[in-house]
């Protein structure tokens, strides 16, 4: 059976990682069967997870699962939209994971309540003794990664206005739609709702998430998407 290597529920989510809750999705609208495995940084190809081992290969990272869905088992992501629906969902799942994925992380790692409820729990099988140093020091290499990424050199006000512009497109893509681009869902919902979703977790005190609660079309599209797809966490 197919195995979908992730890290597992947390902040009443069935992922940590937006990119984990996009494998989930991607299996699901596959049709598969499949199981979801713990996943480890030894055995992770890229040193991240997802990945899934399908057989012999381990095929890493959420945009190469896709690919290998859809060649090795035939599975269709596109929704039959045409070429320029299908082109703005490719650059809305590129706003969301090359750059919503880091001013949503900047919040959970770099602000001190937020990491101290949420990414601490990652070092659990840290021993004691040594947990507060090992986690200090993976989230001082969290700043490093944000300051190379860039975005950690803004203002907090200038993230969120950036934030606020990846929200506010996204609001305007999907429009009156179901999904996110149109009544059919497709490979598009995988990149554009996790991103979504774990930006606007009431678990964090984040201004990110305050804004989502504002935009009716925002929430009506998670809701419409945690109840198909993710009922178990409804009120993550
Ligand atoms: N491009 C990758 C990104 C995956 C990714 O960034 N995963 C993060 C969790 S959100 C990870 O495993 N980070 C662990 C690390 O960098 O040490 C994908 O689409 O799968």
């Amino acid at each position: 059976m197919l195995q979908l290597h992730t890290f597992g529920p947390h902040f009443n989510m069935p992922d940590a990682s937006p990119f984990c809750i996009k494998g989930l999705l991607l299996m699901k609208l596959s049709g598969l069967p499949f199981e979801t495995t713990q996943m480890s940084f030894k055995q992770a190809p890229k040193g991240k997870a997802p990945y899934l081992v399908d057989g012999g290969k381990v095929i890493a990272d959420s945009h190469f699962i896709m690919k290998h869905l859809e060649n090795k088992h035939g599975i269709d992501f596109t929704g039959g939209y045409s070429a320029e629906k299908l082109a703005i969902g490719w650059a809305a799942a590129r706003m969301m994971e090359e750059h919503m994925y880091f001013l949503n992380g900047y919040e959970r790692w770099m602000v001190d309540e937020n990491f101290w409820k949420g990414p601490i729990q990652f070092f659990k099988d840290v021993p004691a003794p040594i947990r507060p140093f090992i986690a200090r020091l993976i989230r001082k290499k969290a700043g490093k990664t944000h300051q190379a990424q860039g975005l950690g050199r803004h203002s907090n006000d200038e993230r969120f206005e950036l934030a606020k512009g990846n929200l506010v497109a996204v609001e305007a893509m999907l429009g009156k739609n179901k999904y996110f681009l149109g009544n059919t869902v497709s490979g598009a919902d995988a990149s554009v709702f996790p991103f979504i979703w774990t930006a606007s977790t009431p678990y964090f005190k984040s201004r990110i998430a305050d804004y989502v609660r504002t935009r009716p079309v925002l929430e009506d599209y998670l809701k419409r998407m945690k109840t198909e797809f993710f009922p178990e966490y409804q009120n993550g």
